[in-house]
């Protein structure tokens, strides 16, 4: 190990919070709010994170204290804040006896969640837990979990054992009311181990939803020596965000525990629908579309395909003509001042989000990022070729090989099935048929009303190209 390795300087924080998937998406947003929250307003909500599947961070953060830097990267230069606030990192497969202790800790009353869409084991389609989910069934079976709901569930039934009140569960991942899918799968599957638990999760347990934003793309090896060389310093895991943040928060918390994250800028609303339907379908909906189109042209990241004056107004298209029509802004918002400032943030230079990261899970995030605004837009009589090209180009991905003949690393938790359903046929009309026949993402309504549209989509992918088919939108 380098002698100059980051280290803790300050004790941290008694804690109060568990967090599960101690991904870079937490490390540069939820973690910052609540060390701010605390500096402001004090409150021992210090962060146990969990990792639920490898020992890498933990790895990474426990010689350095738990701590790592944060590099913000936009037009100002701002130093680097060392984050303290994760007092430790635990490894769920390798011992959730003790995940599941530090949860049942009456000192813990919140235990958040960014563990992306596929850990919440539901069908993507239907919101619904997938109790067939290889993980589900062990979490069912055995008293030691694997999945996140199985925590969760098991957390919660020691604490109802022991006599103490339930967590808060604050989800914290892209999904539309993230907060019910959380307490549908937790009540689905206490229901499977323990009616009688269902039934105390469902009067006592908490479950706000939340929106999330701030672009925090994966740290590459090339982060961690460019940090070291400015720096001095070796930390081996930072995260890399853009200055832009929000958190919009339903304020609805067992007991009313939660950290002061109001004074440092989150908004602690009653209800936050019309904040995420907005970013879900503004943000996610055409991050989503430039990943896929994107990576078919051959732009390895979102500022790569920005700075393509056709994929530019491609974008701008997509907002002002297919999406904003659908949507009613939160209060005080104007939808062409969102879709501006998104604009500058894709357009940020310094952060390079590969198109391949976001393309990941395309089958856990299509429905709530393109196919609802899809949905209402059909039923509304406006056109949306934009969409549905972008559906094609996921199923032209999900095919395995990109324009130039290159083989594509296709990672989703379906890809082995969307690899067969893409092979099962030749035509791009049969193709598009056997993809839209996948139940877990589109519902056979919808396969129904996109297979003519999106056939024609995928045909002209085929034969153009991505550039020239976006462009021909637009002409
Ligand atoms: C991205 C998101 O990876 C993805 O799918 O669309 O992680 C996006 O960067 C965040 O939601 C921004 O808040």
């Amino acid at each position: 190990m380098p002698d100059n390795r980051l280290t803790r300087t300050e004790p941290a924080p008694k804690t109060g919070i568990v967090h599960l998937g101690l991904g870079a998406f937490f490390r540069g947003h939820g973690a910052i709010y609540t060390e701010e929250a605390i500096a402001a307003s004090g409150g021992d909500w210090g962060i146990i994170g969990v990792s639920l599947q490898t020992p890498r961070m933990r790895d990474a953060l426990e010689p350095q204290g738990g701590t790592y830097m944060a590099v913000e990267l936009g037009p100002k230069p701002v130093p680097p804040r060392h984050v303290q606030v994760i007092d430790r990192v635990l490894v769920a497969p390798e011992d959730p006896q003790a995940v599941l202790d530090v949860m049942t800790d009456p000192a813990i009353r919140i235990v958040s969640l960014t563990v992306t869409e596929k850990g919440y084991c539901h069908e993507p389609a239907s919101g619904a837990l997938n109790l067939t989910h290889p993980d589900i069934q062990h979490d069912i079976a055995n008293p030691l979990p694997r999945s996140a709901p199985g925590f969760l569930v098991r957390a919660l039934q020691a604490r109802r054992a022991a006599g103490h009140a339930p967590f808060t569960v604050q989800s914290c991942d892209n999904l539309p009311d993230n907060g019910r899918v959380a307490r549908g799968v937790v009540l689905a599957l206490a229901r499977e181990i323990d009616p009688a638990l269902a039934d105390w999760i469902g009067d006592e347990g908490r479950f706000p939803a939340a929106m999330v934003d701030r672009i925090v793309p994966a740290t590459k090896p090339e982060d961690i020596t460019a940090l070291r060389e400015a720096s001095g310093t070796y930390d081996a895991a930072p995260v890399m965000h853009e200055p832009f943040r929000q958190w919009v928060i339903e304020d609805d918390f067992v007991g009313g525990a939660r950290p002061d994250w109001a004074a440092v800028g989150a908004q602690m609303v009653e209800d936050i629908a019309a904040y995420e339907h907005m970013k879900l379908c503004m943000l996610n909906g055409t991050h989503s579309s430039l990943a896929y189109l994107g990576y078919l042209a051959g732009k390895d990241t979102i500022a790569d395909t920005m700075a393509d004056p056709a994929f530019a107004a491609f974008v701008d298209h997509l907002w002002r003509a297919e999406i904003a029509p659908g949507l009613t802004p939160p209060e005080g918002v104007s939808l062409a001042d969102y879709a501006a400032a998104l604009a500058e943030r894709y357009r940020n230079p310094a952060i390079r989000h590969l198109t391949w990261q976001i393309a990941m899970d395309g089958s856990q995030k299509l429905p709530q990022r393109i196919l609802g605004t899809v949905g209402e837009a059909m039923a509304a009589g406006r056109p949306c070729p934009g969409l549905i090209l972008a559906i094609a180009a996921w199923m032209r991905y999900v095919g395995g090989v990109d324009e130039a003949g290159n083989p594509i690393d296709v990672r989703d938790p379906f890809s082995a099935e969307l690899k067969a359903l893409s092979d099962s046929a030749e035509a791009p009309d049969a193709k598009v048929a056997a993809l839209l026949s996948l139940r877990a993402v589109f519902s056979a309504e919808q396969a129904a009303a996109l297979l003519a549209p999106v056939s024609k989509a995928y045909a002209t992918l085929v034969e153009k190209g991505a550039k020239r088919a976006l462009a021909e939108i637009l002409s």
